[in-house]
């Protein structure tokens, strides 16, 4: 296909592409000052960069963006909340040769050359990709999973254009459409919003900071019509939303994703009038492949929906055979082509093109989709996941430490918090913070630690996580 901001920016010039704060880009001002900011990449880059990008929602993260899709080149998106060894590991993986950065990040890193975007060089005049391949990894993004280490999910230009049609296809699309991301443009959450915009010839409105009283005035006041959210995110929304307060006429949906959410959030969603999309996707899947209409809320609570057009679902048991509850299995156009220096993982989990999810679920009788449980005792904490694996192996070399286990527990503001427990007392809570605070995104950090005496282990001797049901007591600090 044609370059697709080339494309855009002679479709529709003059509509208007993006907004952050009093700042107001068309299409025809985004392609331009896309160019611009790619001469000045490529005067310190070239063709055999890998390049890595740490960013916030905001302007130059958007154009530094556009501008690296410009130049051919694949991006590397770093999540902005980890920790500095776990951004080395990522930097590693993928063979990264360049960091670009937003101004406020000040994580140093182990990388060649890291540089801010603002101290990015005066550039010269570059030649945009004629064409944006089918088959070329425009963007990688990091998920962890139950090996301890993150794999590098590789999606496609197609991945993101069949994601962004399929999305059409069930919300539909209008020239007067604009869509607030404040879901981070290195999560798929984010980034898909922007493919869509540049496919569906819509405005996006950024948002680095999330704050629901002033997303909860915009969306009142202005012309928004769609939205991404977390679950938390719509927590504090309508939390925060005051009693007859509605939305914007125009307003159409409002996209769930990322962990389940509570009943009275979605009820008091529903009593402002909120239009309600709860979906279900990830980073493999290039976003959202099945969506529960706002229309179905109220009859099908609970449930993610139905698969999206390009998507098939079947739910199959741990042989592989049809069944009625049991693994999530997957075959859609959006499908990763694979994993960073890993083919073997990806390979491992697909038969014949469906892709095995893990996760946990079964169809209802009118073909809804409800989701059981997550791959690997997942954790999904404000939208972020976290994998007890992963955290235990970030403490397998504590001093003094002996064995702790990790696992999920419910919170009132997060959706779910990890907590530990230890097998011993030779270190303190305050030290098992401290440590675990240098070594991992502050949100994947047990928020309590217990202590056990009694270990539950499998005849393979792998413990066995739910049977600590934290009537334990609560180690020291
Ligand atoms: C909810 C957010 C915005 C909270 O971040 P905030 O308020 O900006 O926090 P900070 O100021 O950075 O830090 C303050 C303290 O809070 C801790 N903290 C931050 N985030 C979390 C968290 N998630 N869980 C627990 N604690 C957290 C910080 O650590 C800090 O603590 P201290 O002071 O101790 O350091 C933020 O978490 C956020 O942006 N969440 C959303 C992330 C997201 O978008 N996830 C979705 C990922 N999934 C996918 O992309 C696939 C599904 C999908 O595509 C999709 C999902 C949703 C909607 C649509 C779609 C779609 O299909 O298109
Ligand atoms: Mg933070
Ligand atoms: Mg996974």
């Amino acid at each position: 296909m044609e370059n697709w901001l080339t494309k855009r920016s002679r479709l529709t010039p003059n509509r208007v592409a993006v907004t952050y704060q009093d700042k107001e880009l068309t299409f025809l001002e985004v392609n331009q000052q896309a160019l611009r900011v790619a001469g000045r990449i490529a005067a310190i880059g070239d063709k055999n960069d890998k390049i890595a990008v740490i960013m916030t929602n905001n302007l130059s993260g958007y154009l530094v963006i556009m501008a690296l899709q410009q130049l051919g080149q694949t991006i590397v998106f770093i999540n902005r909340r980890l920790s500095v060894d776990e951004v080395n590991y990522q930097l590693q993986d993928a063979g990264v040769t360049l960091l670009l950065t937003d101004d406020a990040y000040d994580g140093v890193l182990a990388v060649n050359r890291q540089l801010k975007f603002s101290s990015l060089p005066e550039g010269k005049k570059i030649q945009p990709m004629a064409e944006f391949p089918d088959e070329f990894v425009t963007s990688i993004m990091y998920t962890s999973g139950t090996s301890n280490r993150p794999k590098g999910v590789m999606q496609t230009f197609h991945n993101h254009f069949m994601s962004a049609v399929g999305s059409a296809l069930n919300l539909g699309v209008t020239a007067e459409d604009s869509w607030l991301a404040v879901v981070p443009i290195f999560h798929i959450s984010g980034f898909s919003i922007l493919m869509r915009s540049l496919i569906y010839g819509m405005h996006v409105i950024l948002i680095d900071k999330f704050d629901a009283e002033k997303i909860n005035h915009m969306l009142v006041h202005d012309t928004i019509t769609t939205m991404s959210v977390v679950p938390v995110m719509l927590q504090q929304l309508v939390g925060q939303l005051s009693e007859h307060a509605n939305y914007n006429r125009q307003f159409r949906a409002m996209l769930l994703g990322g962990g389940p959410t509570n009943r009275i959030t979605l009820e008091k969603a529903q009593s402002h009038q909120i239009p309600i999309i709860q979906s279900y996707g990830m980073t493999e899947t290039a976003s959202q492949v099945v969506a529960l209409d706002a229309a179905s809320i109220t009859t099908k609570l609970g449930s993610v929906g139905k698969p999206l057009f390009p998507v098939s679902v079947e739910i199959r048991n741990t042989q592989g055979q049809p069944a009625t509850t049991g693994n999530i299995w997957i075959k859609t156009p959006t499908l990763t082509v694979g994993y960073l220096n890993n083919s073997q993982q990806l390979s491992n989990n697909i038969v014949d093109g469906w892709f095995n999810t893990e996760d946990f679920g079964y169809f209802d009788a009118d073909g809804f989709l409800y989701i059981q449980g997550r791959e690997g005792d997942m954790i999904s904490s404000g939208g972020e996941n976290i994998f007890p694996d992963e955290v235990e192996s970030a403490y397998a070399n504590m001093p003094g430490l002996d064995a702790i286990v990790v696992f999920g527990v419910a919170d009132d503001k997060w959706g779910s918090v990890p907590v530990a427990v230890v097998s011993d007392t030779h270190v303190s809570a305050r030290q098992l913070r401290q440590f675990g605070r240098e070594k991992l995104a502050h949100y994947k950090v047990p928020q309590h630690f217990y202590v056990a005496k009694q270990w539950y282990r499998t005849a393979s001797g792998k413990v066995q996580r739910r049977y600590f049901a934290a009537d334990v007591p609560e180690l020291e600090e």
